[in-house]
């Protein structure tokens, strides 16, 4: 039984009819899925605490929504479809049948290494099916998953493994990436010498680099699975026990992990793909991110298999061997819906249309965009160059926190403008706050994106710190949910994202603090003080602009610079590098020591006839000094 919308007409009504009575709503929608035990309450919510419960006392196990429900009817049909990063080397598929085995074969390896419900998992692969797997053995099991992104350091990997007190690593020896083969156990055996929790770590063999593996520890993936049964009972869960941990950057310097629940986002990340994706059984959806983030997540792999789609994953990346890459692709599989972000857009719109003149693209329905604002420039290009305009396109609007899409068309469905992600899916109650805390009602009007309703797939805390949850999201306006992000609502009611109002930014689609980015910069030993902001940047989205203080010792500003850069790359990972590092001798402060990054950003972003009043400053000048010292 599929909830997919099908008109204009029906999505209104279905809106006003989750608006009207959200618990018939959502209790519908929760029918077409099997649960073990039905639920005694639909939902227990308050904004408060936070403190919000759906499906209460159910009892389910999210894999078996998406094994064995499929087993008889899609059993033979692709759940996944593996794209190697070579286009040479051979690609695989597995079924749903197949992937049901593989999945409780590795429960049953999970079981043997002593992991029970509620322990943690760190996930640190690369794109390959197992990555997958991996996360569904662990939801079989019980366990929780917190997949980190291949690219983090050793540092970040570290402290997320001791956030959470994993006890087990799942990696592989290496990962390819482009032209580049990257040393990830190594990474791992670094990162915890710095950690107690970790009991066994399981590698995955993908380049065959050599690697140490220490005894009593350490264990290949698939000697593993030898003489491993594939008869395994899915744990019983309740409906408010973890799925999984992400973590995400925010505006202080220490990511958090957002934890999200059974029964609720098995709910959300189905409803929400199938609704904005408009899919159809049968067809070929593909999402290029990496399940290192929420998309990943949501729409690589819960969202698609749930419905028993065909999911593609992918190991590479756009430009390798040559920006032709993602449409060779489309065409091999005849994908029928693709994903991407808008970071990878104009990446690709800067090489031109040459690359894309080989492929038909024939297959393509649907066009999806993800993780920031798409400038209007490269929805055009998007929606002429590769939807060859017959495809329509969702600009999906959502967070880590909300699990799943919040704001999107729903494809052929919604009437689309460019760079608007439209409305709000059913279930989706938004609110635009006045910087006084006052909703602002009707039309045509600007502020911040916050929400005012619970929704299936919200964030339950953050792991360890529920103080910080509702500080950072429950706090700023009573009873909301602040999304942290702006919005405009224009005069036909249609939603268009305007980015950040905190100290985020979006690097490539990167989430990052500029809190974090500053800690990693003091960490070199001659820095004295920081200050980091984004700017506008052709591809990236925002680019990382540091500002630095520092003892020069016999250093040149170029070795400096060089230096700091590979700090951050050592203490994050290479997304969170800086594009430009202007080394200063002072920063611009209030009389009460608080940066004023206002400043830092109109001149990063070339701004500087505007830069509004400077008389509180502690000291003036050093506004002049900047401006005279910005880094093109
Ligand atoms: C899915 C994801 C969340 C932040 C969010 C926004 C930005 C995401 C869009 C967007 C404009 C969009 N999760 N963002 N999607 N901005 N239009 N369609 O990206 O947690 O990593 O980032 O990303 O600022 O708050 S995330």
């Amino acid at each position: 039984m599929s909830d997919r919308i099908h008109t204009l007409s029906g999505y209104f009504h279905e809106y006003q009819k989750s608006i009207a009575q959200p618990e018939e709503f959502w209790a519908r929608v929760a029918d077409s899925f099997h649960w073990k035990k039905r639920w005694d309450k639909v939902l227990e919510w308050d904004f408060d605490g936070p403190d919000v419960k759906w499906f209460q006392n159910a009892k389910l196990n999210i894999t078996e929504n998406i094994l064995e429900r499929h087993l008889y009817t899609l059993g033979d049909r692709p759940a996944i479809i593996w794209e190697p990063n070579e286009p040479d080397e051979e690609g695989r598929t597995l079924t749903y049948k197949e992937l049901y085995l593989e999945v409780c074969r590795f429960a049953n390896v999970l079981l043997g290494k002593g992991v029970k419900k509620g322990d943690k998992v760190i996930i640190y692969m690369p794109m390959v099916p197992e990555a997958a797997i991996a996360m569904l053995a662990c939801a079989r099991v019980g366990a929780v998953h917190s997949v980190v992104f291949a690219g983090f350091s050793s540092t970040s990997l570290s402290d997320r493994i001791n956030d959470c007190e994993a006890k087990m690593v799942l990696t592989s020896d290496g990962n390819f990436r482009g032209s580049k083969s990257i040393p990830v156990k190594a990474v791992v055996d670094e990162a915890l010498e710095k950690t107690s929790t970790v009991e066994s770590v399981i590698v995955y063999q993908r380049t065959k680099t050599e690697v140490d593996m220490k005894s009593g520890r350490d264990y290949w993936w698939h000697e593993s699975l030898e003489g491993v049964s594939a008869e395994n009972e899915a744990a019983e869960m309740d409906s408010e026990d973890l799925l999984f941990i992400l973590y995400t950057s925010g505006s202080t310097g220490k990511p958090k992990g957002v934890v999200h629940t059974c029964g609720g986002y098995m709910v959300y990340s189905k409803y929400s793909f199938e609704n904005v994706f408009q899919y159809s059984p049968g067809d070929v959806y593909w999402c290029t991110a990496d399940i290192g983030w929420i998309t990943g997540h949501s729409y690589i792999v819960y969202g698609p298999l749930l419905a028993g789609a065909t999911s593609i994953m992918f190991e590479g990346v756009p430009t390798y061997p040559d920006a032709g890459r993602f449409w060779s692709i489309v065409d091999k599989y005849k994908v029928n819906q693709f994903y991407t972000a808008p970071t990878a857009i104009r990446a690709l719109q800067a090489k031109g249309t040459d690359p894309i003149k080989p492929y038909s693209l024939k297959s393509l329905k649907v066009l999806g965009s993800v993780g920031e604002p798409i400038n209007e420039e490269a929805w055009h290009w998007y929606h002429t160059h590769i939807g060859k305009t017959r495809c329509p396109i969702v600009d999906t609007w959502w967070q880590t926190e909300t699990g799943g899409i919040m704001v999107s068309p729903l494809a052929g469905i919604t009437p689309t403008k460019p760079a608007y992600a439209t409305l709000p899916l059913p279930g989706v109650q938004l609110a635009i706050m006045d910087p006084e805390g006052n909703e602002l009602t009707g039309n045509s009007v600007e502020g911040n994106l916050c929400i005012k309703f619970p929704w299936p797939g919200m964030i339950r805390t953050t792991y360890g710190d529920h103080e910080r949850c509702k500080q950072t999201y429950f706090a700023t306006y009573k009873n909301h949910y602040f999304t942290g992000d702006g919005v405009k609502r224009d005069h036909d009611g249609y939603y268009r994202i305007l980015g950040r109002v905190d100290d985020v930014i979006n690097v490539s689609g990167h989430r990052m603090g500029t809190a974090e980015v500053e800690n990693a910069i003091n960490e070199h030993p001659l820095v004295v003080e920081s200050a980091v902001v984004g700017y506008p940047h052709q591809v990236k989205g925002q680019g990382i602009y540091a500002y630095v203080i520092c003892d020069m010792k016999n250093r040149t500003k170029e070795n400096l610079v060089g230096e700091i850069k590979d700090t951050v790359t050592k203490i994050i990972g290479p997304i969170a590098k800086p594009d430009k590092i202007q080394i200063v001798s002072g920063l611009p402060k209030t009389r009460s020591g608080k940066i004023m990054r206002r400043i830092l950003r109109k001149v990063a972003e070339g701004n500087m006839d505007n830069l509004g009043d400077t008389s509180t400053l502690l000291d003036p000048e050093v506004v002049e000094q900047i401006i005279e010292g910005r880094v093109e």
